[in-house]
């Protein structure tokens, strides 16, 4: 990773090597954070933030389940993002906001304890691997499940609930896979450790529900609305295990995997064992939209300003 020269933090902007925390902060020993993760893409007519606002909520929605107190609204924080990309003058990155409880009060009760707003962003490239978006990914189902309702919060994007998705990635990569496919608490598709899924059959797009331990995903909903707009049948209903591997075609969503093909599941080829025509479809409708190339019509990105001492 490559620092930039600017983090934002409670409301100013400080140097990258400056954006510290107290090792006794709350989030240390107990996992007290929510974050974000978004990108800024390169579009035809300058830098543009894909799903500001959605990405932003779901932050404060994260917050709110835990009941961490946030001083800034939807709109300060959104407005924050888009000066943090200009100062830093990136053409397209990553932008990682997080909300942590801070250095204050020992204990699991939070007192005292701070709430600390970070927003950072650097140049992130593919995220399973250059090759993973024109040929597919070979993956596993985990032998870890998802966490399981009632025990950890799955809407909330916290910190905590990643320890899970390392159990799951790491298991994944040590085995030779590129990710691993986690099932929920009854046995049922959940989703990848940083992704969500859909599997196709005969035409038909099938993703699970939101009670089936998923994150609900922008990239997620992104790929629900083109679909429903280029026509292509789409259900959000419970998957069990087996129908990955007589699908035609399963593919992950994400904001840094955007829309991955997913080549083979437990070394069973999936389809022709190649990127499928409804992914072709979808990923192409994907990245017009995100670089610009076709009309914005659902209103999903935000133009960045030109950066500062920009010809
Ligand atoms: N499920 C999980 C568990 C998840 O972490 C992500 C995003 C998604 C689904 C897709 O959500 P969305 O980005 O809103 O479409 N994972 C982020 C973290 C990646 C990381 O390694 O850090 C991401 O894609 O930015």
């Amino acid at each position: 990773m490559t620092p930039t020269e600017r983090i934002w933090h409670n409301g100013r902007f400080i140097a990258w090597d400056d954006a510290k925390i107290h090792v006794l902060s709350h989030v240390v020993s107990y996992g007290s954070s929510v974050f974000e993760g978004l990108r800024c893409y390169e579009t035809l007519s300058g830098p543009a933030i894909f799903r500001l606002r959605e990405h932003t909520r779901r932050l404060l929605d994260s917050a709110k389940i835990y009941r961490i107190p946030v001083d800034y609204t939807l709109d300060q924080l959104a407005e924050a993002q888009i000066e943090l990309v200009r100062l830093n003058k990136l053409r397209s990155c990553y932008i990682r906001p997080i909300i942590l409880r801070g250095y204050g009060g020992v204990g699991v009760l939070p007192a005292n304890n701070p709430t600390e707003v970070f927003l950072a962003c650097w140049e992130w490239g593919k995220y399973l691997g250059d090759e993973a978006l024109g040929h597919g990914v070979d993956v596993c189902i985990s032998s870890w499940n998802r966490i399981a309702p009632n025990t950890l919060p799955t809407l909330a994007k916290a910190g905590a609930n990643y320890m899970n998705s390392q159990l799951i990635r790491m298991e994944a990569h040590h085995n030779g896979y590129a990710e691993g496919i986690a099932l929920d608490s009854e046995g049922r598709i959940s989703e990848g450790s940083g992704e969500n899924i859909f599997v196709v059959r005969d035409g038909k797009i099938h993703t699970p529900p939101l009670g089936s331990s998923v994150l609900p995903g922008i990239t997620r909903d992104t790929v629900v609305t083109l679909a429903q707009d280029l026509g292509i049948p789409l259900v959000e209903t419970v998957i069990p295990r087996e129908m990955l591997y007589i699908a035609d075609e399963v593919f992950f969503t994400g904001t840094a995997a955007e829309v991955t093909p997913i080549r083979s599941i437990d070394k069973i080829q999936i389809g022709s064992g190649r990127r499928g025509p409804i992914t072709e479809r979808l990923q192409k409708a994907f990245f017009e939209l995100v670089e610009g190339r076709t009309p914005d019509k659902f209103g999903w990105l935000t133009p960045v300003p030109e950066p500062v001492g920009a010809k």
